[in-house]
């Protein structure tokens, strides 16, 4: 068995972090980490807002460090637009980017957040992606040492990922993620444009994590996961970081 580990924000410890990291659990569900009324607030101003969307293919608000590996300058361009809509977007709420940032510094209470700048510049603060009925995000891992080697952020010993659920699917639009923490060989099975061939799946122990707004999911990008065909009339909307935890300066940092 390959499971969650379900717990409050209050309760939520660094011993819970050390087992996704380690890969002993599957993820921390943090059940109505924001409250429902807060998450339709933020998707009724998006709504209102007429926000440039960082790529029309994939309907997200704000640069994903993965999609600009050799666009250094562009991404820091992007970042800083998308950095000045998030705060248009969370006025009316309690913020959900320092939510999340506060509870995982709860977990480390030796160290740092620091804020996460390079040149003087900033890196996005999260990303809002939105997923519409029969829309899937394929196999694939996240792992900034390997494939964000221009960046600071790349520095780090572990890296987390937040998701925060501020729409849930009528059906479908599962994640599920795979007792397989990617190495380099499974590069031969990679796709061309994202992802690996699902082959490497086989017989591997899974976690399905159904999508419920307000939940906070926390997992290790580097085991392998998907999100499944998103059905029925209502968009799967997340929003998305990643935290690095850096051991010898005792530094966290986080990014999208
Ligand atoms: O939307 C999700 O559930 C997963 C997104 C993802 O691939 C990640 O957070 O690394
Ligand atoms: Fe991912």
């Amino acid at each position: 068995m390959w499971k969650s580990i379900i717990v409050t924000k209050n309760q939520i410890e660094n011993k819970d972090i050390k087992k996704i990291i380690d890969g002993e659990n599957s993820s921390i569900i943090i059940k109505n980490f924001l409250k429902k009324e807060d998450c339709k607030k933020i998707i009724k101003k998006i709504s209102s807002m007429n926000i440039e969307r960082d790529s029309k293919k994939f309907n997200h608000i704000g640069p994903f460090l993965m999609n600009y590996t050799t666009k250094k300058e562009k991404y820091f361009d992007n970042a800083e637009k998308a950095n000045e809509v998030f705060k248009k977007i969370f006025v009316n709420v309690e913020n959900p980017v320092n939510k999340i940032k506060t509870t995982i510094s709860k977990c480390f209470p030796n160290y740092k957040i620091a804020e996460t700048k390079e040149n003087q510049r900033n890196y996005a603060s999260c990303t809002i992606r939105r997923h519409e009925n029969g829309k899937s995000i394929p196999l694939h891992k996240d792992n900034v040492r390997y494939e964000g080697v221009e960046y600071q952020v790349s520095k780090i010993n572990s890296q987390i990922s937040c998701i925060l659920h501020l729409q849930e699917t009528e059906k479908g639009g599962n994640l599920s993620i795979y007792n397989k923490r990617w190495e380099k060989k499974l590069e031969k099975y990679r796709e061309i444009e994202f992802g690996y061939n699902p082959i490497i799946k086989e017989n591997i122990l899974m976690d399905t994590i159904e999508s419920k707004s307000g939940d906070l999911v926390i997992i290790n990008p580097n085991y392998l996961h998907e999100v499944k065909k998103i059905q029925g009339n209502s968009d799967r909307i997340t929003l998305g970081m990643f935290f690095g935890i850096e051991n010898k300066t005792k530094k966290i940092f986080s990014w999208a």
